[in-house]
């Protein structure tokens, strides 16, 4: 144990770190303290986070960072017999994403308790909290007490971080946000890894997305950070796997954050389209296998995909709907076949079928762009805080490798204000690629490029 004493200044750990040399476990412990409790100046925290995202950090240090911001707040507990049974997963953002909302479900189907803590969009990505709370009465906003009654009786739960979890994490992602530090692997995994291991889980399963519309455009870099993540996770004690999967197309037909709810509905009753449910079965298949629960990986897949063939999801769905406060007869309605979901879930003003130039077959549908000019619509937010418009969002009515008729509809648009401007339009128009006719041989890619499993 090194005193208190022996310890390098704020200055000089920054200067160690500025000039390439590595911090031990008691020296990153310090500022992870000195950053909790504020007794940092804003500028030294600003300059160590450039002197890591400039010389980067070992694994050895990036286990110590993890741990410390992970212990700077409540880590939670839970009963005994959960043991080996809690899991979650991660995902680093994508369009359409709505697969927190099935695969809680769907694991707590299988048996497993799955304390999800998830967060609010931000740029062009949605938030899985902003999805829910378009359901009228959800509250994602959860006493400690009542996340464990939920865990007890349910099984899933999805709720926002409360201040007490990682307040280390708070301090830090604001800064690196001011000083252009974001894109820094030690401090996305500390900051991702952190949070999950204060969950307390025994298995942890991430969704690094690489493309267009993904953080990391490309494949080997994604990678790279999956690795860190994989790595810091079982340094921690969890049983951490990764997926690797393609951002590039809208994930299923819906983005928005009500439409994405609608989907996800669908989806519990049976009705999912094929790349969800390969990410869905994929991501809890892991889980499965990671907890013991199944021997290889397609027995646990199976197993998940009956949960939504069953209906057994679906009844966790709306379990946990009711604890979390919506109203029984909301959700059961929602639950139902054939329900109108826009009894509940408003409906935005317009909409706006785009229609295709001409024949051909669809290559490519850019994600990011629609997400964006979504935001432009009130679909997301720009800063954290401001409100978004829960019923903005658009349907694609086609997918790749599917024929259209020139003057067929491709895009649904859900807008509340101004008719759409020129620019919206035009936007919109070009993020459908049409290939030739003749080009019949498009198909749909599947999403999971890789997959890394835990030693
Ligand atoms: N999500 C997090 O929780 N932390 C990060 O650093 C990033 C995304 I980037």
């Amino acid at each position: 144990m090194v005193s208190e004493a022996d310890m390098l200044s704020i200055p000089e750990l920054i200067k160690k770190k500025r000039d390439g040399g590595r911090l031990t476990d008691e020296e990153i412990r310090l500022f992870i303290r000195v950053v909790t409790n504020r007794s940092i100046q804003d500028c030294q925290t600003g300059a160590m986070l450039m002197a890591i995202r400039l010389n980067g950090m070992d694994q050895a240090e990036t286990r110590a960072l993890t741990q410390e911001m992970m212990s700077s707040g409540e880590v939670m507990s839970w009963p005994e017999e959960w043991r080996g049974r809690l899991v979650d997963k991660h995902s680093t953002g994508g369009v359409g994403d709505k697969v927190s909302l099935v695969l809680a479900p769907m694991l707590a189907a299988c048996g497993c308790k799955v304390p999800m803590i998830s967060g609010r969009g931000l740029a062009h990505t949605g938030g899985t909290l902003d999805k829910l709370e378009s359901i009228p009465g959800f509250k994602v906003e959860q006493p400690g007490a009542q996340v464990h009654r939920i865990l007890a009786s349910v099984g899933c739960c999805i709720v926002g971080q409360t201040e007490a979890l990682v307040p280390a994490d708070r301090v830090l992602y604001a800064m690196r946000d001011a000083t252009s530090t974001v894109d820094s692997l030690p401090l996305i995994t500390g900051s991702i890894i952190s949070k999950k291991g204060a969950e307390s889980l025994s298995s942890l399963v991430l969704d690094v997305k690489f493309g267009r519309a993904a953080l990391y455009k490309d494949l080997c870099s994604a990678k790279q950070l999956a690795e860190s993540l994989v790595s810091a996770g079982n340094d921690l004690g969890m049983r951490t796997g990764a997926v690797l999967s393609r951002m590039d197309v809208p994930i299923g037909r819906c983005v928005g954050n009500s439409l994405e709810v609608i989907e996800a509905l669908e989806t519990l009753k049976g009705n999912g389209p094929d790349d969800l449910l390969e990410l869905l079965t994929t991501l809890g298949g892991m889980l499965l296998l990671m907890s013991g629960r199944v021997s290889s990986l397609s027995e646990g897949s199976t197993m998940v995909s009956e949960t939504l063939t069953g209906g057994a999801a679906l009844s966790k769905f709306r379990a946990m709907m009711e604890m979390q406060g919506v109203a029984s007869e909301v959700a059961r309605s929602l639950c139902s076949a054939g329900t109108d979901y826009h009894m509940f879930l408003r409906k935005a003003e317009h909409q706006i079928e785009l229609k295709t130039p001409r024949d051909g077959t669809v290559l490519d549908i850019d994600g990011l762009t629609l997400a964006e000019v979504l935001h432009t619509l009130g679909a997301g937010r720009s800063k954290v805080g401001e409100p978004v418009n829960h019923s903005v969002g658009a349907e694609l009515l086609v997918s790749p490798g599917q024929t259209v008729k020139r003057g067929d509809p491709w895009l649904r648009v859900h807008y509340e204000g101004p008719p759409l401007s020129p620019d919206q339009t035009s936007r919109l128009q070009n993020i459908l690629t049409l290939a030739d006719q003749e080009q019949t041989h498009v198909t749909q890619q599947s999403l999971v490029a890789e997959i890394i499993l835990p030693q």
